[in-house]
């Protein structure tokens, strides 16, 4: 499964790839029905994946190597099984509150808001109340209102920062406060959201969080801030006297190739990827760059093409690691991992992908469709174990989640011996970007952006560096001065 005392054994391999930082996928105590973002204890380890011990020796050996840790924090839902929430079924206990218990109206639910996984928002508890959850059923969402919210978290905070970690990535930040549980506006997915997206008193908790908690550590906080456009982030951020969060992950960019919900692929549009991407270059002072996480599927299958798989790989990688920002780089991205060759619905773990595949059903989606949108879709497509060998690279157990098949052919072991592999272009691209100041604090100035072509400038002082990338199919012909030196190529 890929454990604490794995991730010890390869930190090596990532101080090859020039890696400073590793944000872990929560590692807490869950039930793992949404594979740790359902906590079930904050202040421990899940036994699957270590002891604390371990968690505490992967700080320290990081540490010797100059690699710092992020961990995940969920504060908008815990797990239905965190003891918060047990209690919380007694209407007499001090946790009542700590969630939303609410009778229905009558026959019906206690409001029309719909969940992220594309279900009702409220599911009902033994004595008949409903209590609320925007993810799975069994993520039932915190109370912001409770006045020990704040300090149950700060607890958890301190815990981990006196531990030494660098900071947190923080889940669906800006949804945590609801400011009343209304009927939400039509709409057709997500019916109650303006009740709870970006709200004022999100900003004061996330406000009060950094500077009581967060800056006394020197830590920092890279926020998952779900549908935003560039001026919410920017909120988000704060302002010199009010800082909040340091970095947003945005998903304007993940639009491209979708109509209205991710669910629904269309063929991806590279240039109103990169006029998006120079959006968010222009209105933001620095960006939180990904084109991959744990719930988006792989970018070489969704941007690249397969029979150009090292070349748009490549390509990727350079846009990545050139734009202005802290660029993230998901496992198994460094040597151009694809989506998964799941042949059936019961190869796919993820909670999301069966809810929808319900919901598809239920709305006469035909079969052939559901199954496109699962192969395309699926968060599992990203979650498929790391290749690291073409054994599969772990141990001789059987995985948690099958392997792709093409771990024969992609895999870091081969990679590691291949100066013109995926995994060797990224390296020196660390490496050039580490020595190049105008890759990190220079201005970012966009030059073209048309018929798949992305090319632009970083500049500093004397110091200016052409990236030009063709995310085409095609041949392309560009007009641009080029003297200089080339750095690297693909
Ligand atoms: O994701 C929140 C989110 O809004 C989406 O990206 C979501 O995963 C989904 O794809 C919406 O269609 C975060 C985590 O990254 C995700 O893994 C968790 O499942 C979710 O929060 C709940 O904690």
């Amino acid at each position: 499964i890929g454990d604490i005392r794995g991730i010890i054994q390869k930190l090596d391999y990532l101080v090859s790839l020039g890696i400073k930082y590793v944000w872990l996928s929560p590692v807490y105590a869950s039930p793992n029905v949404d594979f740790g973002y359902d906590i079930s204890d904050y202040l421990s380890i899940n036994p699957e994946y270590g002891t604390m011990a371990d968690m505490d020796q992967l700080i320290k050996e990081g540490k010797k190597r100059g690699i710092h840790f992020v961990m995940d924090l969920v504060m908008n839902h815990t797990s239905s099984e965190h003891a918060w929430f047990k209690a919380s079924l007694d209407p007499n206990s001090p946790y009542r509150d700590y969630y939303y218990h609410r009778p229905g109206k009558g026959k019906k639910l206690p409001n029309n808001w719909t969940s992220f996984f594309g279900e009702k928002a409220w599911s009902k508890n033994e004595d008949g109340t409903y209590y609320l959850h925007l993810f799975a059923q069994n993520q039932p969402d915190l109370n912001w209102d409770h006045p020990n919210m704040y300090n149950e978290f700060k607890h958890i905070i301190e815990f981990w920062l006196k531990k030494g970690i660098a900071g947190f990535r923080c889940d669906v930040v800006n949804v945590m406060y609801k400011t009343s549980l209304d009927n939400g506006k039509p709409r057709l997915f997500l019916k109650g959201l303006e009740k709870y997206h970006s709200t004022q008193k999100n900003h004061e908790i996330l406000r009060r969080i950094r500077k009581e908690l967060i800056e006394p550590y020197g830590a920092f906080l890279v926020g998952e801030t779900v549908m935003v456009n560039t001026q919410q982030a920017n909120d988000l951020l704060g302002n010199e006297s009010e800082k909040e969060l340091d970095m947003v992950f945005g998903f304007e960019h993940m639009d491209a190739d979708q109509f209205l919900v991710k669910w629904f692929k269309r063929k991806f549009n590279p240039d109103k990827f990169n006029r998006i991407l120079i959006q968010w270059q222009k209105d933001l002072p620095w960006n939180a760059n990904y084109f991959e996480n744990h719930d988006q599927p792989r970018s070489v299958s969704r941007y690249g093409s397969a029979h150009y798989h090292k070349e748009s790989a490549k390509m990727l990688s350079t846009v990545l690691l050139t734009l202005k920002g802290s660029p993230f780089i998901y496992q198994g991205q460094e040597i151009g991992m694809t989506n998964v060759d799941y042949k059936s619905l019961d190869e796919y773990m993820d909670v999301e992908t069966k809810n929808i595949w319900a919901l598809a059903k239920k709305l006469w989606i035909p079969k052939f469709y559901r199954w496109h949108m699962i192969k395309t879709v699926s968060r599992d497509n990203a979650r498929s174990p790391m290749q690291w060998d073409s054994m599969g690279g772990f141990s001789t157990g059987k995985p948690w989640l099958r392997i792709n098949h093409n771990q024969k052919k992609i895999n870091v072991a081969i990679q590691e011996n291949d100066g013109d592999s995926i995994l060797s272009y990224y390296k020196r691209l660390i490496k050039i970007r580490q020595q190049h100041p105008a890759l990190i604090e220079g201005d970012f100035v966009p030059l073209i952006a048309k018929k798949g072509v992305f090319a632009y400038h970083r500049v500093l002082n004397n110091q200016k560096i052409l990236v030009v990338s063709n995310m085409s199919t095609k041949y392309r012909k560009i007009k641009l001065n080029m003297d200089g030196e080339i750095l690297l190529q693909n």
